[in-house]
């Protein structure tokens, strides 16, 4: 199907291109016709090549009169024929069958993941779906602002993701912002989220992603457990809730902007 439209593309794409460039011929033709003239602001005399005019008529009656003026040249002839075709190139050095098209994929794959990458960013600063905003309990005027777009990844994923939009993988401090995070885990994808806290440095002290010791938990009963001594992340389950968890699994992220 795609390719019987793409055969029938190609004969109209040359009759396109071939009549195209015959008109650009004979307009180019025609414009450097008119523009020797206009240029040279010369007469038609200096212009072109040209046949001798008519002698000038004998005189009547009396002697016999001088030879007249020469007459004006004729115009400029047309433009004649294109010439015939030079020779054939020498022949280019051959690259191996195949070679352009791999580089032409391998070129395709980097672009397509770029843009993958600028979509996860434009994305997730962007999508306001699941917002909440909400004052700090302290009493600067600074607020904090959970956003989620519904993109899933691993802790790391998730690092990446919400700094590139210039925030951070969501880090609730203190039980208010540990409800707000949840709202959006609630009211809007019901599924846990990565927490930007982690004991990846040593087993069993967990920080924020500054490195500072955490100051405020919520970990749910018997958490955290290390169970199979691979747990150095931390997720918030739907009820708000927190477990230690393998950083590679693939949660909500949601960050704090
Ligand atoms: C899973 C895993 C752990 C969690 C326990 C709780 C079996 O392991 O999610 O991180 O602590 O469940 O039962
Ligand atoms: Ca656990």
């Amino acid at each position: 199907m795609a390719r019987s439209q793409t055969m029938l593309l190609l004969p109209t794409f040359n009759t396109f291109v071939l009549v195209f460039s015959l008109v650009t011929t004979s307009n180019s033709k025609y414009a450097q016709v008119v523009q020797k003239w206009d240029e040279n602001a010369c007469t038609l005399v200096v212009c072109g090549p040209a046949q001798n005019g008519l002698p000038g008529r004998d005189g009547k009656d009396g002697p016999k009169g001088e030879k007249g003026d020469q007459g004006l040249r004729g115009l400029p002839g047309l433009p004649g024929k294109n010439g015939s075709p030079g020779r054939k190139g020498d022949e280019g050095e051959q690259e191996p069958k195949g070679n352009s098209v791999v580089r032409e994929l391998e070129f395709l794959k980097t672009e397509i993941s770029d843009l993958q990458e600028e979509m996860r960013t434009l994305k997730a600063k962007f999508n306001e779906i699941g917002k909440v905003q909400f004052s700090r309990n302290d009493s600067s005027a600074s607020e904090k602002t959970f956003v989620t777009n519904g993109f899933e990844g691993g802790f790391e994923i998730g690092k990446t993701t919400c700094s590139q939009s210039g925030g951070q993988l969501a880090s609730p401090m203190n039980s208010a912002e540990n409800s707000a995070m949840q709202q959006i885990i609630v009211a809007h994808h019901k599924k846990a989220a990565y927490i930007g806290i982690n004991d990846i440095e040593t087993e069993g002290t967990f920080t924020y992603l500054s490195g500072e010791a955490i100051g405020y938990s919520n970990w749910a009963p018997g958490e955290p457990n290390n169970s199979g001594e691979i747990e150095n992340c931390v997720e918030m389950y739907i009820d708000g809730s927190w477990n230690d968890k393998s950083c590679d699994e693939r949660r909500l992220i949601i960050c704090e902007m």
